[in-house]
């Protein structure tokens, strides 16, 4: 239960805290230092001056998500569409991909038939490759807990091709979902260190069968099949342990290595690498926590600020529970008692199907 709640909190203050930067080339960490430490002060949630954060589509999509799995009690593409879209007529302004909102008014036009079909349209039928399937999968994770992996991980194809048909789309939901399911069934101390390799080769071998899996499906007798995602998890890897005997790398050379924008491919690799990165310290912030380091760490690389740190602090909220997120930085998010509610929901859902 705690670390479901830490998965769904954790996405939400990551896309909360992270938004006021999103787009930013550079994140000044003095300034993040200063952004952060003022969210952190206890004692200050009655006055005035106390900030509530909107979240944006990545939190939008999540609670469709998580609405749609808990009342179906099944994945039900055309209900899932259905809500997708609703929720971006209801609020259209919550900063939604230039392209996602075209397969909403599709699937609303088509009255939700064929809920695959718009997102095959997309990008002159190459599909999107944006990030949006892999920032919206908590839900399935956690829907997911005690599935065949070979289960959840159609599922989380499914979920994900509603809007984003391209390969590197829906693989990017694939390895997100997958770091969650890892992170949720790992047992974690409070505040102490997870093994990174062992975290990393479950990553690197699941992704590569399914890179491998699905570029067979899709190009027939291709001689060497690419394997982009899983040549991102060894970077991170290789990064990882360079870090852990002393050689630090600056945000320009991790972004130059594993990018910060809003693809799927440059953006889910480096949410795992931040979540992993926060267990040890982080140079220019104090802190203790691996939670807030995360959230630090992910928003000091820039770009698509909101939404690596809500993949990445979804996927150490999983790690750690809720009990390491400070409550006062939950606080200052809009709908974390929504989001905490969801999570009991699906935790209770999970086990009655078991
Ligand atoms: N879009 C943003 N942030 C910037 C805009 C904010 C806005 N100005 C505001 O403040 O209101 N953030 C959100 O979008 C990302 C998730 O996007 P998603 O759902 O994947 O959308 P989409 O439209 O499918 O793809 C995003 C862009 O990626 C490029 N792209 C994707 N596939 C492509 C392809 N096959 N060929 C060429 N380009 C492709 C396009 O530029 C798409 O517009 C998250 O960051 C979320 O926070
Ligand atoms: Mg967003
Ligand atoms: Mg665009
Ligand atoms: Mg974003």
């Amino acid at each position: 239960m705690l670390k479901f709640r830490g998965c769904l909190a954790g996405g939400l203050v990551g896309d909360c805290l992270g938004s006021p930067f999103e787009g930013d080339i550079v994140v000044p960490k003095p300034a993040l230092q200063k952004f952060i430490a003022k969210q952190l002060e206890e004692q200050t949630e009655k006055l005035p001056s106390f900030q509530v954060f909107s979240y944006t589509d990545d939190t939008a999509m999540t609670k469709s998500i998580a609405q749609s799995l808990i009342e179906m009690k099944k994945f039900d593409p055309k209900d899932m569409a259905k809500r997708f879209a609703l929720e971006y007529n209801k609020e259209p302004k919550r900063g939604y991909g230039t392209n996602v909102v075209d397969v909403f008014a599709a699937l609303m036009l088509a009255n939700y038939e064929h809920p695959f079909e718009p997102a095959k349209r997309q990008f002159g039928g190459l599909g999107s490759y944006g990030n949006g399937g892999a920032m919206r999968c908590g839900p399935v994770a956690l829907y997911g807990y005690s599935m065949e992996q070979n289960r959840l991980i159609e599922l989380t194809r499914d979920c994900a091709r509603i809007t984003h048909s391209n390969l590197l789309g829906y693989n990017g939901a694939i390895l997100q979902c997958l770091a969650i399911n890892q992170a949720l069934h790992i047992h974690s101390p409070l505040k102490g260190l997870i093994d990174i390799n062992a975290f990393l080769n479950g990553l690197i071998e699941k992704m590569s069968k399914v890179e491998t899996d699905s570029e067979r499906n899709e190009n027939n007798g291709s001689e060497r099949i690419p394997t982009p995602f899983t040549d991102k998890l060894r970077k991170v890897k290789e990064i990882l342990n360079n870090e852990l005997k002393g050689t630090f790398y600056s945000v320009d050379k991790i972004v130059a290595i594993l990018g910060n924008d809003i693809s799927a491919l440059k953006s889910v690799p480096t949410a795992i690498y931040a979540a992993l990165r926060g267990q040890f310290p982080i140079d220019g912030f104090e802190s203790n926590s691996p939670f807030v380091r995360t959230l630090f760490f992910a928003v000091s690389l820039g770009g698509d600020t909101d939404t690596i740190a809500s993949m990445a602090c979804s996927i150490s909220g999983a790690i750690y529970g809720i009990d390491a997120i400070p409550r006062i930085l939950l606080k200052h998010c809009e709908s974390n008692d929504v989001m905490e509610k969801y999570a009991d929901d699906l935790y209770r859902l999970v086990r009655c199907n078991n």
